[in-house]
């Protein structure tokens, strides 16, 4: 369904800065026997809302085709998010004082990879998160989870039943969800008078700044910004209080503490400030953006087609939803990737969304030694090269993407 106001603001202002073609359903992995079925598409644009500061899609699919027809991803498939979540756990836990008598929610629980650190503390918590497969993982390790969207009708049930979060965590769902108002006015009747919420997305500056545009995808309905996160908040008569940063997380993540009571750090005040300097609360900003994503295109397309004119053999590693993204939109077939790696078993023997690559075990990586490795999940490059160590050791290479395609 076609977008024509900003989820924010309401306003119709909407400036599409970026046009990422018609492409499949990022996560919507194919079958073997479906390779010849044809697969849904829709628009990828991207928009600028002057009036919330917000980026986001001109496109809307449907949450449940999103999240719950088969949603693949499970984050416990990442060392690194694994260690950044624990921390995160053990310091709210530090900082707010939380005991027997705390409630802790997570908004988009996955398979409980976060909120199990607080079960081992006897904390009491609640996940919530529509993929049936990651909800029924995360009860089996005795992460109490709701199948569920959560919105204002969600959170008026649990307060109806006498719940109310000290701590709600939304990691990565924030950008995710069709009706932003909803999500938010439900964090706020959910929050306890004197409660936190910690909001984790990416960074709409690092996307902007290396050229992230494979996180563009229709999932993610927003790129935020601390600008247009202040002005989200105020909307719903609270506060962004405090900011941090994590470089080495999807591209560059932001954390965003936000309460009912106005209490902001230098933190806020400081980024407030820089991205009203960087113009980011304008069009101007984003206007540029579509000829640098260009160039990543055709500058890929050239390295990739100059290895396979050589006569190398290239795969990819990381079935990513970015990845989904990148090969759609470049326009990378099996002709130039033969093939993608990827540890997560749930999409091991299915095929990626349009270009149709094989998604095989990264043990094919050793086993077949190609030329040249397309790094799909560069997000987790660090992880993922110390992993195939022995791989490189044997003369492969990967190849990095993004901002501009190189051989590392
Ligand atoms: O917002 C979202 C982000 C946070 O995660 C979700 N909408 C969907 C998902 O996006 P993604 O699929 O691009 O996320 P990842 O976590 O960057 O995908 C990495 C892929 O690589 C996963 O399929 C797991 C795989 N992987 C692997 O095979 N070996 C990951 C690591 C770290 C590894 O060592």
């Amino acid at each position: 369904m076609k977008i024509t106001e900003c989820a924010a603001s309401g306003s119709t202002d909407l400036r599409v800065f970026l046009d990422l073609g018609v492409t499949p359903l990022a996560d919507a992995l194919v079958r073997p026997e479906d390779l010849d079925a044809p697969e849904d598409r829709f628009p990828l644009q991207v928009a600028f809302c002057p009036e919330s500061a917000l980026v986001q899609i001109t496109e809307s699919v449907p949450a449940e085709k999103l999240f719950v027809d088969n949603y693949l991803y499970f984050s416990s498939f990442s060392d690194h998010l694994l260690k950044h979540s624990r921390e995160h756990a053990l310091g709210l836990i530090e900082s707010r004082g939380l005991g027997p008598d705390s409630l802790v929610v997570e908004l988009a629980s996955n398979d409980g990879y976060l909120l199990k650190n607080f079960v081992e503390e006897g904390i009491p918590v609640l996940g919530i998160d529509p993929a049936p497969d990651q909800a029924a993982a995360a009860n089996e390790i005795g992460v109490p989870t709701l199948a569920e969207f959560f919105g204002v009708p969600l959170a008026e049930k649990l307060v109806g039943e006498g719940r109310r979060a000290d701590v709600i965590i939304a990691n990565n769902v924030m950008a995710h969800v069709p009706d932003l108002n909803s999500f938010v006015g439900g964090m706020k009747i959910l929050l306890a008078d004197d409660g936190i919420i910690t909001v984790e997305n990416p960074y709409v500056r690092d996307l902007i700044r290396h050229v992230e545009f494979d996180t563009i995808y229709h999932e993610h309905f927003y790129y935020y910004s601390c600008t247009s996160v202040h002005r989200l908040m105020r909307r719903h008569d609270m506060w962004l209080n405090h900011v941090e940063y994590f470089p080495d997380l999807h591209g560059g993540t932001l954390r965003w503490h936000i309460g009912h009571h106005q209490n902001q750090s230098e933190t806020v005040l400081g980024y407030l400030a820089e991205e009203h300097e960087a113009g980011m609360d304008t069009f101007a900003y984003y206007e540029e953006f579509g000829h640098r994503v260009e160039a990543v295109k055709t500058g890929l397309l050239d390295l990739l087609g100059g290895l396979r004119a050589e006569g190398k053999r290239i795969a990819a590693y990381g079935a990513a939803a970015k990845g989904a993204t990148l090969v759609n939109y470049v326009g990378i077939g099996t002709d130039l990737v033969e093939y993608v790696v990827d540890r997560n078993v749930h999409k091991q023997g299915l095929h990626m969304p349009g270009t149709h690559q094989p998604i095989r075990d990264v043990s094919a990586l050793l086993e077949d030694q190609p030329d040249y490795v397309l790094l799909l999940a560069w997000n987790f490059k660090n992880e993922i090269m110390a992993q195939q160590a022995e791989y490189l050791a044997r003369g492969g290479r990967f190849i990095v993407p993004v901002p501009t395609p190189e051989v590392v």
